[in-house]
């Protein structure tokens, strides 16, 4: 059953339009957003916005046209998307890494009247790609706009001329892109009154107030740093966001010192590369720091042990995904359930459900695929009108593909994707007790394991290592057994690499990997 969530409260009558609004009204003069040396108040952030909408519309973009904006960490950013929710034209967040391919794909589930794009951003030539877009589609009319030009058409844009109609609570504020790695993207449509109580849950489970500092450090464009809290929970509660252009240790750390940033998200990955800094980099000052966010990708229990002794701070496990459900750890739960589970969900409107393969409900504590339902969970992608039975269960079920269980602290532990799981002739290998034994080897950094296609056994394990200094095969094997390992879970392959691919997100590529072990196998025999 489909509940009422604008009867029970949870959505409320006000587009993110009206938010930002009654932000002004509230927190006028205070800092709202920092970006390089320019300084936005929320009285700023509020007219800017403005007049961006009135740019928009008198260039002909109206309600309901989606335009695709693929920009840098920048305060613009916030500004143009804001100037659009005000028009009732849908943003679509398209990242900064995603090329021609992506792109092509974007343009075509969703055909934008509008393309922006920054100028350059290390070292890529966007103006250059988005001619090569724009001249496959030159019968399409669509408008192009390089970032810093908007912004001084929209200076002379004439507010007065604005149309007071604008969209409706109900209606989608913008589009994300699904992590889901298929050729086609999924666009997420997310509406005004959901990812609102999305957003001003997370700041309350963050602990967040007028005295917090948020550092968006990845993509802001993707939902963790754009609303779990980050840039709109942040600014829901007065606070001020501080934008980093990247993840790297020497942007963020000087920032973090120079803005007293409290608050900050990174995934596992780039969380790592902090951790390692740390063991050398002691000149900055990050005494200000509260609270670490971690999500996206699954959070080694070794590696979350490091962030408080790293960091003086508190880590939260963030498991999210841009279709719905987010779940937390709290600031006062226990080190114990901070370093091993990723929390409880954001809403008590949210229903989850963990399931065997014929979609029964499995018994307490037991892993199964999770099934998610809720006051911000999708109901379809956009563009996707009929039911959709692959991804949506009949009662309306979000069938997420991740494997997991609730501990019996109530919590929720995701341990990788079910199909992740390595079947070795029946018997089941899951690729991250093995990454999380084989991190024990002191010279192993990093440690990736996938499974292969074999003849004799169904699947076999690859395992990638990224290690300090020269180990030989055996090496790694007599540490295995030293580690009383099974002998069905040691890895029936092993390839050294000096760096682990990543995805735009910087979460682990597994499917590039899984790519790289078949064609390795096959130059193997
Ligand atoms: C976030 O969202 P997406 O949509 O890019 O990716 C979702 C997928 C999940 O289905 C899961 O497979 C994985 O990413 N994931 C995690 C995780 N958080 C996400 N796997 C293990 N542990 C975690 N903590 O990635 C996202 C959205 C909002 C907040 C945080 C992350």
């Amino acid at each position: 059953m489909v509940k009422d969530y604008e009867a029970a409260g949870y959505w409320e009558k006000k587009t993110l339009w009206d938010r930002l609004e009654e932000w002004k009204n509230s927190y006028a003069d205070r800092c709202a957003l920092v970006d390089e040396d320019i300084r936005i108040s929320y009285q700023q952030l509020y007219d800017h916005a403005l007049q961006y909408a009135a740019a928009f519309a008198a260039d002909g973009i109206h309600e309901g046209d989606t335009v695709a904006v693929q920009l840098p960490n920048c305060a613009a950013f916030v500004e143009m998307v804001f100037g659009l929710f005000r028009i009732g034209a849908v943003p679509i967040f398209v990242l900064p890494a995603h090329r021609e391919k992506e792109i092509t794909g974007i343009f075509n589930a969703a055909s934008p009247k509008a393309y922006i794009t920054a100028r350059t951003f290390l070292g890529f030539d966007y103006t250059a790609m988005a001619e090569r877009i724009l001249k496959e589609r030159s019968d399409q009319q669509i408008r192009y706009y390089v970032a810093d030009e908007l912004q001084n058409t929209a200076k002379l844009a004439d507010v007065t001329t604005l149309s007071s109609d604008g969209p409706c609570y109900r209606d989608t504020a913008f589009l994300l892109l699904s992590g889901g790695t298929t050729n086609t993207p999924k666009l997420i449509p997310r509406t005004h009154c959901d990812y609102a109580y999305n957003f001003r849950m997370a700041a309350e489970k963050s602990w967040l107030d007028s005295d917090s500092v948020y550092l968006v450090t990845l993509p802001i464009e993707h939902n963790f740093p754009w609303g779990m809290p980050g840039v709109l929970g942040t600014l829901s509660v007065g606070g001020k966001v501080v934008i980093a252009k990247t993840s790297s240790f020497d942007e963020v750390f000087p920032l973090i010192e120079e803005e007293k940033v409290t608050i900050t998200a990174a995934v596992p990955a780039v969380l790592q590369t902090w951790l390692e800094a740390l063991e050398w980099e002691d000149s900055y000052d990050l005494g200000s720091l509260r609270l670490i966010q971690v999500g996206g990708a699954k959070l080694l229990d070794s590696i979350a042990r490091k962030v408080r002794p790293a960091f003086n701070c508190t880590l939260q496990q963030v498991f999210g995904i841009a279709e719905g459900l987010i779940t937390f750890t709290s600031p006062d739960d226990t080190e114990d359930i901070i370093t091993t589970c990723q929390g409880k969900p954001l809403s008590e409107g949210d229903e989850i459900r963990i399931v065997d393969e014929q979609e029964q409900d499995v018994e307490d504590g037991e892993f199964g695929q999770l099934l998610m339902k809720g006051p911000y969970t999708i109901r379809g992608y956009y563009g996707c009108p009929e039911f959709q039975s692959d991804i949506f269960t009949e009662d309306g079920f979000f069938r997420t593909g991740d494997k997991a269980c609730i501990t019996k602290e109530g919590n929720l532990l995701v341990d990788g994707r079910i199909t992740d799981q390595i079947n070795r002739g029946g018997e089941k290998v899951m690729p991250t007790e093995i990454e999380e034994l084989l991190l024990e080897h002191e010279a192993v950094q990093e440690a990736i394991v996938v499974p292969v296609p074999d003849e004799q056994f169904g699947q076999k394990s690859f395992a990638f290592l990224k290690c300090s200094r020269e180990v030989s095969f055996a090496e790694v094997y007599e540490f295995l057994k030293s580690r009383r390992l099974a002998r069905y879970k040691y890895p029936d392959y092993i390839r050294f690499l000096d760096r682990i691919p990543l995805t735009n997100m910087g979460k682990t590529n597994r499917a590039e990997l899984k790519k790289m072990a078949v064609e390795d196998i096959n130059e193997r025999t």
